[in-house]
């Protein structure tokens, strides 16, 4: 199926050509699902996306947890994820000011030469959007942020009204191709999506085929249930990762979120 008749109005709204990459990846391959990949060894990382490639649509990072991590095994995973048609998506929850943050951009990992979507908070201010764009700029490339307007864990303090004010701040900001929203549960992500309106992403964590309480404070939601509340792209981790066959996993999770799009605009 074609992205434009598979996403609706989140297609012809205005989405940035980041976003409209990733439909595209995602009506190819009919999944939803960005692998968060948090296993801490470069063989499992390489094993893993062997394995469910295929099923996911992009591939979530946190570069610092990885153990035996270094730049050449990184750039070969990376070039793996780029083979597979994969958006890279470090995780960093970047916070400073914006020209740490653009500094931070560099540094030991890199993060600006091989991401393409990055996740930050805005409670430094929105100068934190221009820091991280002038960190892809500077080595040539583009990229988009993802700014945390709900978090999955339970008592977290991103209250409706803080909400509120970076989704204000956010939709006006090109360099925002999006957000991130509470997976877990679904009338927080309806009320998200009636703040951010068509044009914008909205991304998931906390999503899970068993629905309840996770480890220390996580809280997981179903992730069709997600997708038909707003969300465009479901985070999925250990229920992945941690499955018996993580290949029958993330189709799973493709197929339960494929169903949410078909239905939400169908
Ligand atoms: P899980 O194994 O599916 O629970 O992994 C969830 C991933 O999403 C993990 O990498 C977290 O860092 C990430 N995450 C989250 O769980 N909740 C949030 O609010 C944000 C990110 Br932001």
């Amino acid at each position: 199926m074609e992205a434009a008749e598979a996403w609706g109005l989140r297609w012809s709204a205005g989405a940035s050509p980041l976003a409209k990459r990733y439909m595209e990846v995602a009506a190819a391959k009919q999944s939803l699902v960005c692998l968060a990949a948090d296993r801490n060894t470069m063989a499992g990382l390489f094993e893993l996306i062997e394995e469910v490639g295929e099923h996911v649509a992009a591939l979530k990072t946190h570069v610092d947890l990885v153990d035996d991590w270094t730049s050449e095994a990184w750039s070969d995973f990376c070039s793996k994820a780029n083979e597979q048609n994969l958006l890279i998506f470090e995780d960093r929850k970047f916070a400073d000011i914006g020209a740490i943050s653009r500094a931070q951009m560099a540094g030991k990992y890199d993060i600006r030469s091989w991401s393409d979507l990055v996740t930050a908070h805005l409670i430094s201010g929105p100068d934190i959007v221009d820091g991280l764009q002038a960190g892809w700029q500077d080595v040539g490339r583009q990229g988009g942020v993802l700014l945390l307007a709900q978090m999955s864990s339970r008592g977290n303090l991103l209250v409706p009204s803080y909400t509120d004010e970076v989704v204000a701040k956010g939709r006006q900001h090109g360099g925002v191709v999006g957000f991130i929203g509470n997976g877990s549960r679904p009338q927080e992500l309806v009320a998200l999506r009636n703040k951010v309106g068509e044009e914008k992403m909205i991304w998931t964590p906390g999503v899970n085929l068993a629905v309840g309480d996770g480890a220390m404070g996580q809280r997981y939601g179903d992730p069709m249930e997600a997708v038909l509340s707003g969300s465009d792209c479901i985070i999925v981790g250990s229920g992945i990762h941690r499955a018996e066959q993580p290949a029958l996993a993330a189709k799973a999770y493709a197929d339960a979120s494929w169903k949410g799009l078909m239905q939400r605009n169908g």
